[in-house]
């Protein structure tokens, strides 16, 4: 899967336009999504080249206090496909129509030279982890259902990488830690947990996806893995791991989604449990 080709013939993330797919098939396009953290730049597939549709939509829980421009911009992307609202449509140029989700039009891609996760704020021993430091950590393999606050939802998925939890004991958390902030090399999306929420064994930074190097479409190559919670507190292309004092709300729960996200208990939804 490193030519060109074959991305943009993959299928979209999510894609409700075509009803005859069912579930599994939908998430074969998980797999199929591009991974080019071997060739970082070799390719010649810069962000650039694709079309960008989609931002922002509010649509799946109400428009809640979404501004005019906002509203504007949903109603056009609701016209022009049906798919995850909270995120940007990607349409590569041959019409193969592959999307993911990112609420930035573009993401630098990062890789072994150049990729860092921090660990700092309310700790007394910040670090910088590279790929190959996280890779060196104890793994741990978890398989289950992903769900979308939206709907759509991938059964028995595994993810593979460190726990939180780990890194937070090696960070050494202060007392008087409440919360972690996680930032992403995207330049603005953000979550949040709780420190017991991060402290759970199914909780990762997770490096592998469906048995594979996380690629960039999926956050790689570094992101992090929330079991039990809807799949936005999964934040893609992680970079930055704060304790914090308080919940600092992330970038869709100041737009509206519950911070407290567990699945089937949140949101309004009452979804089966992921983890
Ligand atoms: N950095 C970043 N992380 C993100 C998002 C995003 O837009 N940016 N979207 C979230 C949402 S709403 C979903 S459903 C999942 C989608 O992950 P995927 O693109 O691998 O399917 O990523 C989550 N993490
Ligand atoms: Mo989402």
């Amino acid at each position: 899967m490193n030519s060109a080709d074959e991305v943009n013939s993959a299928p979209p993330p999510d894609d409700r336009d075509a009803p005859d797919r069912d579930a599994s098939d939908r998430d074969a396009s998980d797999r199929a999504a591009p991974d080019d953290q071997d060739a970082p730049d070799a390719r010649g597939k810069p962000v650039g080249r694709r079309v960008v549709l989609g931002t922002l939509g509010l649509g799946a829980l109400g428009v809640l206090a979404a501004p005019p421009l906002q509203r504007g911009l949903e109603s056009f992307l609701a016209a022009a496909s049906d798919k995850d609202p909270t995120g940007l449509t990607d349409l590569l140029p041959n019409g193969g129509g592959f999307r993911y989700y990112s609420v930035t039009s573009s993401v630098p891609r990062k890789g072994p030279a150049d990729y860092r996760l921090t660990v700092g704020g309310l700790v007394d021993r910040p670090a910088a982890y590279t790929l190959a430091d996280l890779r060196a950590l104890p793994q741990t393999r978890l398989v289950r259902d992903v769900q979308c606050v939206t709907g759509w939802r991938v059964p028995d998925t595994p993810f593979e990488g460190v726990r939180l939890s780990l890194l937070l004991d090696a960070a050494g958390v202060r007392p008087g830690a409440k919360a972690v902030r996680f930032t992403c090399f995207d330049g603005a999306y953000s979550e949040s947990l709780t420190l017991d929420q991060a402290r759970r064994a199914d909780v990762l930074v997770a490096l592998r996806m469906q048995d594979k190097d996380l690629g960039h479409a999926h956050g790689g190559p570094v992101r992090l893995y929330v079991a039990p919670m809807y799949f936005y507190k999964s934040a893609k292309w992680l970079s930055g791991i704060t304790v914090t004092g308080d919940v600092v709300p992330g970038y869709w729960e100041k737009r509206g989604y519950d911070i407290d996200a567990w699945v089937g208990r949140s949101n309004g939804r009452d979804d089966e449990p992921t983890s």
